[in-house]
């Protein structure tokens, strides 16, 4: 699916709002500066990095709420601005890499990548499902939701229409679709009431930290290749929140929950997601610089730009 000379296309996407805590907005800029490129440069790719995004702002006033949803206009003229940004990359045939940024940036990574290979299928690895929706979300924060965007379980109606009486900002998002058994989780630990019901209901492949005990990581990952992409033929997006690891191994981070991957586990997901072939996008979301100590931090940005080699191809071997 990738042109050569295989090219790496880093969309760094300085952006919080889809969440309350400050500081996940540098996240990016932590990762680039830890020396990612040239990491990637000595893999052999060419890298493309014309700095961080600069995303257009809306003011908090100028966005209040819809319905529960907390700064939707902003998360919406940001996440379209990334879906096209990452689309044009891919349909040149490089692979986007997305730093964010908290995890509402994927309703604009998925949606690129689908603009390019109509037929990619998703593994999202997280402690947390993203899948609310407006309605079943307790804390109105997008970064919780940006799944039940791009699958298509929001009201339609509410999408191309009004919340409230006035228009939804989410109007872009209308035709983009991910079939729900296209989506495949790891690593899940922290799924609230109403997203069990939609993972139940749209019987979505999901394998927690139960099943990654149960069966060991090498298991796991095939298992989820299998209900997703069963002939290992379709192009691949990974979605990769640093909070699926143990907050032992990525502390900095917004929403840790205990019990999580191990650092092998984590790399090993990468490690055989590259090995496939099939990989055409990764996500590496969540990394907040501005939580916990400098070691922790350090630590966490380290974890992340391995996390990247291990997806684009480096081996131990
Ligand atoms: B993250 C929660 N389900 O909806 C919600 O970090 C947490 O991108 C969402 O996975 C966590 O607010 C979002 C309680
Ligand atoms: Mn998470
Ligand atoms: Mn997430
Ligand atoms: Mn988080």
């Amino acid at each position: 699916f990738l042109t050569e000379p295989k090219t790496v296309a880093i969309v760094g996407c300085p952006f919080s709002g889809g969440q309350p805590r400050p500081g996940v907005d540098r996240g990016p800029i932590h990762l680039v500066d830890a020396g990612l490129c040239d990491q990637l440069k000595e893999l052999g790719w060419e890298v493309k990095f014309d700095d961080h995004h600069q995303f257009e702002d809306i003011s908090a006033a100028s966005d209040p709420p819809l319905g529960k949803l907390k700064n939707p206009r902003l998360v919406s003229k940001v996440t379209e601005a990334v879906a096209k940004t990452v689309g044009a990359h891919a349909r040149d045939g490089q692979l986007p890499l997305t730093l964010g940024g908290d995890h509402s940036l994927a309703m604009g990574t998925i949606a690129g990548t689908l603009s390019a290979h109509p037929d990619a299928c998703v593994i999202w690895v997280d402690a947390h499902a993203d899948i609310n929706t407006p309605e079943t979300t307790g804390s109105g924060n997008i970064h919780g939701m940006p799944l039940s965007f791009i699958c298509s379980l929001v009201d339609s109606s509410s999408l191309g229409g009004t919340i409230n009486g006035e228009p939804t900002p989410f109007a872009w998002l209308d035709k983009v679709h991910l079939e729900p058994g296209r989506l495949a989780y790891i690593g899940l630990r922290d799924v609230d009431a109403g997203e069990k019901e939609i993972l139940r209901k749209h019987k979505i492949p999901a394998f927690s930290m139960h099943e990654v005990d149960r069966y060991g990581i090498g298991q796991i990952v095939e298992m989820a290749l299998d209900r997703i992409n069963p002939g290992r033929d379709k192009p691949v997006h990974l979605s990769f929140d640093v909070d699926a690891l143990d907050p032992t191994v990525a502390p900095s981070t917004g929403t840790p929950v205990r019990g999580g991957l191990t650092f092998r586990e984590g790399h090993y997901i990468c490690e055989r997601l590259w090995e496939t072939g099939l990989l055409v996008a990764v996500d590496i979301m969540e990394v907040n610089p501005s939580l916990e100590d400098e070691a922790s931090v350090e630590q966490t940005v380290a974890v992340g730009c391995s996390l990247v080699r291990a997806a684009l191809g480096e081996t131990l071997l």
